[in-house]
C-alpha cells in the first residue's frame, strides 16, 4: 500500500486523520509544519501522496506544493491541498501553487478515500510509464541508457565500498545466420533466450543490459576480474547447452557467444568508457580467436 504524508499543524486533525488512513490500510507518515513536509518530501524514500494544510506556521501548505513543483527529485507527489478556505478564489489559488486536487474541511471521508484512489492511479501510471522506458521491449533486460544510468550508480557506489566491479560484453556468434536461416521470428526467440541464459548464469542484483542488436552488457558490483571471468564463463556454458525451441519448424537452434571481460579494481580510476572499451577490445579477442569463448 502507498505511503502518504499527513501534513497538519493542528494535532487533532492530524491524529484523526492518521487514524482513518491507516485504517484504509495506508502507510503513514506525519508532519506539523511546512518545513517537517518539506523535509520529508525530500527524502529519496519520498512519499508518493501527499494531504497537505494551507495554512500552517512558518511555511504554508501553498509554498510546499511550489517547492516541490520546482525541484526535479525524480517520482512524482500527487498532492490534496485540505483547508478550511473554501471560496472559489481560494482554490484557484491552491490549485495555482501546484495541488493536484483540494479538499475543505470538514471533509467527507468516503470522498477522500476516492481522491486519494485517483492519486494511486496516476503514480501506478507514472511507474508503469518509467518501467516501460527502462526496459528492452523484446528480452525484458534493462535497455542501453537505463543500463548506462544504473552502471553509473554502481560504479559509484563501488567506488565509496572501495569495492571491485566486474563488467561483460557478450555478443551472439555468427547470429546472422540464425536470422538467415530460419527467419526474424526466430532470431528474436533466440534473442530471448540469450537474454534469460545470461540473467541465469548470474546474481538477481547483477545488471544485464541490452547494448545493441546480439550484444548485450552486465555489470557484476563487488566483483574483481577473476570472478567475473568466473561468470561470464558459466554464462558461456549456459548459452551452449541451452537451445531454442522454434515452435514454427519444431526445432531446437543451438548458439554459442563470444565474452569480453573486464574490472574496475579499488583504487583505480578508469572511466565508464574506458571500462566499455576493455571489454569490447576482449570481447573481438575472443572473436578472433574462435569464438564460443570467454577473453579477459
Ligand atoms: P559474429 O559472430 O561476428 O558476432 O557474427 P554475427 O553474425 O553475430 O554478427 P553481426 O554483428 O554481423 O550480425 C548481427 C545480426 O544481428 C545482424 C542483425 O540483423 C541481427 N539483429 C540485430 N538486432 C536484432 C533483433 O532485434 N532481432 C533479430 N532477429 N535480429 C537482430
Ligand atoms: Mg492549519
Ligand atoms: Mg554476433
Ligand atoms: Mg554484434
Amino acid at each position: 500500500m502507498a505511503k502518504v504524508l499527513i501534513a497538519d499543524d493542528d494535532a487533532v486533525s492530524r491524529r484523526l486523520l492518521e487514524g482513518t488512513l491507516k485504517a484504509w490500510g495506508y502507510e503513514v507518515i506525519t508532519a506539523a509544519n511546512g518545513q517537517e513536509a518539506m523535509e520529508i518530501l525530500s527524502l529519496p524514500e519520498r512519499p508518493s501522496l501527499a494531504i497537505i494544510d494551507w495554512v500552517m506556521p512558518g511555511m504554508y501548505g501553498t509554498e510546499v506544493c511550489r517547492r516541490v513543483r520546482d525541484n526535479n527529485s525524480p517520482g512524482y507527489v500527487y498532492i490534496i491541498l485540505l483547508t478550511a478556505r473554501g471560496g472559489r478564489e481560494d482554490i484557484v489559488k491552491g490549485l495555482e501553487s501546484g495541488a493536484d486536487d483540494y479538499m475543505i474541511k470538514p471533509f467527507y471521508p468516503e470522498e477522500l478515500k476516492y481522491r486519494l484512489k485517483i492519486g494511486e492511479r496516476i503514480i501506478k501510471l507514472e511507474q508503469d510509464i518509467l518501467k516501460l522506458a527502462r526496459t528492452d521491449y523484446l528480452t525484458g533486460v534493462l535497455n542501453r541508457r537505463a543500463f548506462m544510468e544504473r552502471l553509473a550508480e554502481e560504479i559509484a557506489r563501488m567506488k565509496r565500498e572501495g569495492k571491485p566491479l566486474g563488467i561483460i560484453i557478450a555478443d551472439i556468434d555468427f547470429f546472422k545466420r540464425v536470422n538467415d536461416r530460419y527467419g526474424h521470428q526466430a532470431g528474436d526467440m533466440v534473442l530471448k533466450d540469450f537474454a534469460r541464459s545470461l540473467k541465469k548464469a548470474c546474481r538477481e542484483y547483477d545488471l544485464v543490459g541490452r547494448y545493441g542488436g546480439e550484444e548485450f552488457i552486465i555489470c557484476l558490483p563487488g566483483c574483481d576480474r577473476e570472478n567475473t571471468f568466473k561468470t561470464a564463463e558459466r554464462m558461456r556454458k549456459v548459452v551452449e547447452l541451452t537451445p531454442s525451441y522454434i515452435e514454427d519448424i519444431k526445432k531446437d537452434i543451438f548458439i554459442t557467444a563470444s565474452f569480453g571481460v573486464t574490472s574496475l579494481e579499488p583504487g583505480e580510476e578508469k572511466r565508464v568508457d574506458d571500462l566499455i572499451k576493455e571489454a569490447d577490445e576482449a570481447l573481438y579477442k575472443a572473436k578472433r580467436t574462435g569464438r564460443n569463448r570467454v577473453v579477459k
